[in-house]
This record gives C-alpha cells, structure tokens and sequence, in this order.
C-alpha cells in the first residue's frame, strides 16, 4: 500500500448492525472503505451506506457554522457564542414568561447513536423541565420499551433473539435485509438467516409483503396488516389449550401466571385465520413446530411495533417464548450483558402516566409524550402551549404521522432551535441552527445497540478527522445550552456531567460495568477500562448471550410480571372486535396501507448522496396486479392516494409481492429545495412525496401511544 495511506477502524453508526469499517485514508481525505474483518461482531460485512459515510463527511451541503435566520428569511453565519447565548435567552425568556411546559424537545432516530449527546441530554432536560418532550420512539420501539418496562423491570431490559443458535425463527413484521436488523443488531444478517437453514432450521414470516427477506425464507405467509394480535392470540389459544407450556427454570421467576387463564379462549385458529388471512391449517401447524422445537423464537419488529395494538404485540410474542420455554436459553430470546450497562445509570420507579398531553390528554412514558401529539400541542392555545421547540437529529416534518400539519405548525412558534448537519425540511423552520461535526469527525461508542446485540461485544471508535476550528460536538452544545437553562431552573445541573467528558464518563461506566477493573468478577489486569478497549481497535467479543434470569430482572419483586393490567385492559378492544373486526366493513375502494424501506435510504437522510439515490426511483406505491387492474391503473402512471388526512400523487409499481388490497409507500421522501440546501435530494427525480402527508395522527396504539402506521385506511385512483 502507498505509505501515503493508513487504516482507520471504527463502528459505523449509520444503522442499528454496528458494522466494523476499515477506512483507507491520508490523514484529510477517505480512499475507500471496507468492511473490517477483524470486528468480532460483524466479520466484515458492510452496506452500501456504511461504504459511502464518507460522502457525508465530503456533503458541500454539510453546514459547518451556526445559522441565524433574518428578518427577511435569509440565514447568516454566526459565530457558537452568539448562537448560543441567543438560544440561551430566547428559551429562558419563553419559560419566564410563559412556564417551563412552552418549550418542546424533540429527539431524532440519530440522537440514539450518538453516545455524547446520549449522556448529556438527560441534564439538559432536567434543566428544561418541560412535559412537552418527544422523540421518534413513539414511532417505532416504543412497544419494546413497554414491555421492557412493565415485564422485566426496565424499559431498555429487551431480550434480543438468539439467532445464532436458533433452529426455527418466526418473523413479523420485519425486513432484515433491508434494514440490517433492528432491536436485534445483528451485521452480516443475511448469513445468519442462511446459517439456520445451513443447520437445518427453518425461517418463517409473516408479512403483507413479500419483502427481500421473503426470497430467502423458507416459508412466507400475508398477513392483514394491524391484526397480528389476533394470529398471536389465536397461538396463545393453542398453546394454553393443549397445555404446551415448559417454562423451565424461569418457572419460579413469574408472577401473574394465573391472569393470562382464559384471555385467548374465544381465539380459536378458524375465527382468527377470518381476519388475519392466514388459514386455521398453517396457523396450527407453525405452532405446533414451533413449540416442538427446543431452540426457537418468535420475534417482530417495525411492521408489528407500528400498528393499533403494537404494544400488546409485543407483550404477547414475550408472553409466547416465555410459555414455550424459548426465552433465556439458547435459540430463543436472551437478554445480553453489555460492558457499559446504561440501565444501571438510570432506574425507573414509576416511568408511565406521571403527566398527560394537554390537548388529547394521552399518558406520557419515560418522560416523554408521543409524537403524534406534538402539532396539536404547538397549535392549541392555553397555557402549557408549545411556543419553542429545541429538535435534535430529527426531521419530524418527514417522519411523523401527518407531518403537513407539523409543517404548518412549526411557523407558529415563537422560537426554534435545531441541532443538525443539514438545512432540511425540519430545520428551515429553525431560527438558529447549531450543527455538530460530522459522522468521521466524532468519538462512537455504541451505548444502546451493544444492549441490543445478538453477542456481547465491546469497541470504541476515535475521530478520524478533526472538527472545523471552533466547532462543538453535540455533546458540547447540549452542555453549554444545559449551562444557560440552568440560569432560570429550580434545579442545579449535576456537577458529574458538569465536569466529566463524555469519555470519563464511558470509562467510569466500562470500569465499574461487569467486565470492568473495578466490577467484583473481574481481575484488575485484565478487566476492561476505556484505555483498553481503545487500544483493541477491531474491538473485544464478551462472549455469546447467557441465561440471565433472574439477575436481569429490575422489577420492585424481582420477578417477571407476565400480565400487567396494563394489558389486560388493553385486550378488551380486541376481544371485543374479534365477532366484528372494523376491516370486515371495507369497500373494493379501500386499501390498507403499510411502509417499507429500502438497503440505500436511511429513513428521511442520506438522500443527499448521490450514488444512493441514483437509479430506480424509489418512492414508489406498490399494489397487487389485480387490484391495479380491478381500478384499471398501469405500471408507473401517477395515483392519487387519499386518507383522512390528506392526498398524495405517486408513481404505481405493480407486483405481485403485495397482499391483494394492501399497497406500500416508504417514508422520509418529500424532500423540497424550498428553503432547504439539499441539492441531490430534492432534484425532481429523488426528492419523492412524503406518505406522512397522508398517515393519521389520531391513529395511536391506546396502550403504549405508539404511532399506528400499519394499516391505514386509503383511496386510489388515477391522477388526471
Ligand atoms: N410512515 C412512516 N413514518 C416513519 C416510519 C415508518 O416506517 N413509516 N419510521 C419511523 C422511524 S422507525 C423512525 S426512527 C423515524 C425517523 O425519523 P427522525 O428521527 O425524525 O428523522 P431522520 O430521518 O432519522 O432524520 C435524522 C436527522 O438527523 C440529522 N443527523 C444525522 N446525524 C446526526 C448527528 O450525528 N447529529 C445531529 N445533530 N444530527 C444528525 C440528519 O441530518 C437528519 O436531519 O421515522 C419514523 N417515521
Ligand atoms: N436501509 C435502511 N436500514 C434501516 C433504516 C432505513 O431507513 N434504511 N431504518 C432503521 C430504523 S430507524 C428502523 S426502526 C429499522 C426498522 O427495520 P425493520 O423492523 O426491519 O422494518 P422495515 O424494513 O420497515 O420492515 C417492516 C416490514 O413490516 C411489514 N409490515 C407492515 N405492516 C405490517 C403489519 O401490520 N404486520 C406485519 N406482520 N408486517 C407488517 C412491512 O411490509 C415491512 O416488510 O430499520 C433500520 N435500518
Ligand atoms: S448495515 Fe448499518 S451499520 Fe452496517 S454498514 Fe450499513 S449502515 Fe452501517
Ligand atoms: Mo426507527
């Protein structure tokens, strides 16, 4: 190799899979990047986003120095004191006036990979003390936080499917292939679904779409989307029913056993198979094989978390591997033991229904309310009224459900601050934006997805290039905004974040986490402490997953409650719907809308880039040949699609891959060059409409608040 090159090696952070990237470089500039072979967790496998991180770096559409935005709507370069201190101001001037509640937070998708913010932004809103936070959890796992929350004691306690060890994987919901995994990180994930068929193992799924992971499943069914409790009700019938429960040694680890007695009995397989369109035949017989195997799992992901009953969803595919005996063992759902154990940091008492939204009066959930919330609370008067939002790594006028209203709303603020890199549909409507370095230029360590991962793994990642002179990381902004907010709060700012950098912080953690110097099963010379884990630049494997039950377990009796009323309650609708399911009512004219992403797109970003963007058009809606022929539409002519909520045009892709009377769009398009920089995305051909035009805000999953995008109803029809 030219001695002008060197190797840097570092975790991408662009997804959920944690893949290792070996970056060829001479000190200023990237020449290629590959996977790393020696990472212990991904073994080389790469995507191509990983491959072109760089390209964000490289972005001349990259903002370097804080914006200001002036009377006339043009913005202008400030310098971080000014920014800062002006934010500082205005946000006091707003909660002095009108109370802490008038500013909103909103959190994005990148807020949860990036591990200074992650440690810092708990102290910013302490200082804040404001009801009105969101994030996009409410969005997507929140139902696995619910879980997490009210069956073991914590909303990050999650168990991650075994799929290296597991012989038979049933799969809801989910696109691996696509997205590379998620609440399961798990890189290289397409040889580890072929690896359990290489062992004789079976893969099956459940999905309104034939989906790129469909081609290498074994057996692929449609299921009617929103009704995957009623398939995991109808399981739960069989199995009480034949008394095929084997809880083996989590057996004295339950409490509540008793209330899941009768809650499936009218869930027989033939009702059940009416409205999920799964038959009776193949619901019984995957349920007995899967109860059959000793290594098995059951797991669901995006398409089953965001739909009308996502929380109870995920409760009952708990409830289901516990029963069967694949959960804490091998092959079935496990709980990992990372080296940095963040929920050791921060316990929850009570962390559900403490405060209400004030316009629709839905309960808050960790501290946060959902997100399809959020426009009402910026535009209904009356005090507690959002009149400032602070967004971080966020484009909810993209993401969120019916997000034109959002857009609409957002002019109405008195201020808004965005913490980005780019100048974006959200954050145009910022009056200062504060953007951090980028992806290349930061520290990374994965403080959420090694809590995740499907082995136990330890890596931490230096900057490779150094920050433009000046420039804060997003842990430095949040410190220095913390530091101002703190002027007009009750509370004082702990001097621990005060003091410590995001660094000292992480080596506490390391050094006191289960692997750590200073834990009590580990030896001083060879437990872990950040210098060590630095110097390994691929990084250490901890391991394979263990049984950690009941250790684990964080609830106030130390036991899995497995039928929290929380539940229960929530039950009663389906209960109730299974004689009468809303979707028996549907007209020829109504179709039922699901979302889909896609190997080159990361939700609405990174569209930016040109060689992801380029070729096929991927904004697409995909329809069945026979529905686009019983409404007379061809291949690529534009349709309307029209909701409750609103009308979008969109090319039509017809394949045979959809379930007949679905249709599927993808989110995060929609990009405009109307007061943005966005100069790839937003061209005609890759800026695309947003589905969040058209999805409802009041569609929430009553449980958990979660956002229902599975299922809504729409209407097509041919553009004139
Ligand atoms: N209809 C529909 N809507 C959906 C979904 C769906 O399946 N269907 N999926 C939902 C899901 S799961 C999610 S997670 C959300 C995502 O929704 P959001 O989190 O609201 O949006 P993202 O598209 O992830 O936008 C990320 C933003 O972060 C910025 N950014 C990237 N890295 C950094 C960084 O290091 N620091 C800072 N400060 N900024 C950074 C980018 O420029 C971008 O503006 O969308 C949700 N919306
Ligand atoms: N390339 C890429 N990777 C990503 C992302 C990205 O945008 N691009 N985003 C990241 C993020 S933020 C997340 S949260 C993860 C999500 O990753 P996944 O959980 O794998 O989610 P999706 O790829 O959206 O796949 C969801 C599947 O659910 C199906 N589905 C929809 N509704 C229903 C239903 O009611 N029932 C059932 N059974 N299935 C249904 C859809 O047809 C789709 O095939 O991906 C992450 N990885
Ligand atoms: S799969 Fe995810 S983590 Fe791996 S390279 Fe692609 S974007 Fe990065
Ligand atoms: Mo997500």
């Amino acid at each position: 190799m030219d001695t002008k090159f060197q190797k840097h090696y570092r975790v991408c952070n662009l997804c959920e899979a944690m893949c290792g990237l070996e970056i060829t470089h001479d000190g200023t500039a990237v020449k290629n990047i590959r996977g790393d072979k020696k990472d212990p967790l991904s073994k080389g496998s790469i995507c191509p986003k990983g491959a072109l991180i760089d390209k964000i770096h490289t972005d001349p559409d990259r903002l370097k120095t804080p914006l200001r935005k002036k009377a006339n709507g043009e913005w202008e370069s400030i310098d971080w004191k000014t920014a800062l201190d002006s934010v500082g101001e205005k946000i006091n001037e707003i909660r002095l006036k009108y109370g802490d509640d008038a500013v909103g937070i909103y959190l994005g998708n990148p807020t949860v990979h990036n591990f200074g913010i992650m440690l810092m932004i708990g102290e910013l809103k302490r200082m804040l003390r404001t009801k009105n936070s969101f994030s996009a959890s409410s969005m997507d796992q929140l139902p696995h936080h619910f879980m997490g929350y009210y069956m073991y004691g914590h909303p990050l306690n999650i168990p991650i499917p075994d799929i290296d060890h597991t012989n038979y994987m049933i799969i809801f919901g989910a696109n691996p292939i696509a997205s590379n995994g998620s609440l399961m990180s798990a890189p290289g994930i397409h040889k580890r679904l072929t690896a359990i068929q290489k062992r004789g193992g079976k893969i099956i799924q459940f999905d309104p779409r034939k989906n790129e992971t469909s081609k290498l499943v074994d057996e692929h069914y449609f299921i009617k989307p929103n009704t995957d409790i009623y398939f995991l009700l109808g399981m739960l019938h069989l199995i009480q029913k034949n008394n095929w429960i084997k809880l083996h040694h989590v057996d004295n680890h339950i409490t509540g056993l008793e209330k899941l007695n009768g809650i499936a009995t009218s869930f027989t397989p033939e009702k059940v198979a009416k409205i999920t369109g799964v038959s009776a035949k193949d619901s019984m017989r995957i349920t007995k094989e899967y109860v059959a195997q000793d290594k098995a799992v059951l797991y669901g992901r995006m398409g089953m978390s965001t739909q009308e009953h996502g929380g109870l969803c995920h409760w009952l595919s708990g409830v289901i591997n516990i029963l069967t005996g694949h959960f804490d063992r091998k092959g079935g759902v496990m709980f990992t033991k990372p080296a940095f154990d963040i929920k050791r940091a921060k316990t929850f008492k009570k962390a559900h229904g403490r405060w209400h939204s004030r316009v629709r009066g839905v309960p808050e959930f960790e501290g946060e309310l959902p997100v399809s919330v959020m426009a009402e609370e910026i535009e209904t008067p009356g005090k507690g009224q959002i009149k400032a939002l602070i967004t971080h790594a966020g484009n909810p006028v993209l993401s969120t459900p019916n997000a034109k209203r959002l857009d609409q709303a957002l002019p109405k603020l008195d201020f808004m601050v965005s913490i980005d890199i780019f100048l974006n549909e959200t954050t145009k409507h910022a009056d200062i934006i504060l953007p951090p370095p980028s992806h290349l230029e930061v520290d990374h360590y994965d403080l959420i997805f090694n809590l995740i991962s499907v082995s136990n793994n330890v890596k931490f990642s230096k900057a490779l290039f150094k920050p433009k002179k000046g420039q804060l990381y997003d842990w430095q902004i949040a410190k220095e905004l913390t530091k101002r907010f703190a002027k007009v709060s009750t509370k004082k700012p702990s001097r621990l974040f005060q003091w410590l950098t995001p660094r000292q912080l992480l080596n506490l953690g390391l050094l006191t986490g289960p692997y750590g110097k200073l834990s009590s099963s580990s030896k001083w010379f060879s437990g872990l402490s950040l210098k060590k884990v630095i110097n390994s630049k691929h990084g250490i494997a901890l391991g394979a997953l263990q049984p950690r039950i009941p250790e684990v377990l964080l609830t106030t009796d130390g036991k899995i409650n497995i039928a929290d009323e929380v539940f229960l309650k929530g039950l009663e609708k389906v209960t109730a719907e299974l004689e009468g399911h809303p979707y028996a009512k549907l007209s020829k004219s109504d179709f039922l809308l699901v979302g889909r992403r896609n190997l080159r797109t990361n939700n609405s970003w990174m569209h930016n880039v040109e060689n992801l963007v380029k070729g096929k058009n991927k904004c697409t809606i995909m329809m069945h040949p026979a529905d686009a022929e019983s409404h007379q539409l061809n291949e690529g002519q534009k349709v309307i699609v029209t909701s409750k909520t609103g009308k979008i045009s969109i090319p039509l892709e017809i394949t045979p891959n959809l379930m007949p009377g679905v249709v599927s769009i993808p989110h995060g398009f929609g990009h405009t060059k109307k007061g943005t920089q966005l100069t790839i995305a937003s061209k005609p051909e890759n800026a695309g409409v947003s589905v969040n035009d058209i999805t409802d805000h009041n569609r929430i999953d009553p449980v958990t608040g979660n956002a229902a995008f599975s299922g809504q109803v729409v209407q097509i029809a041919a553009a004139i």
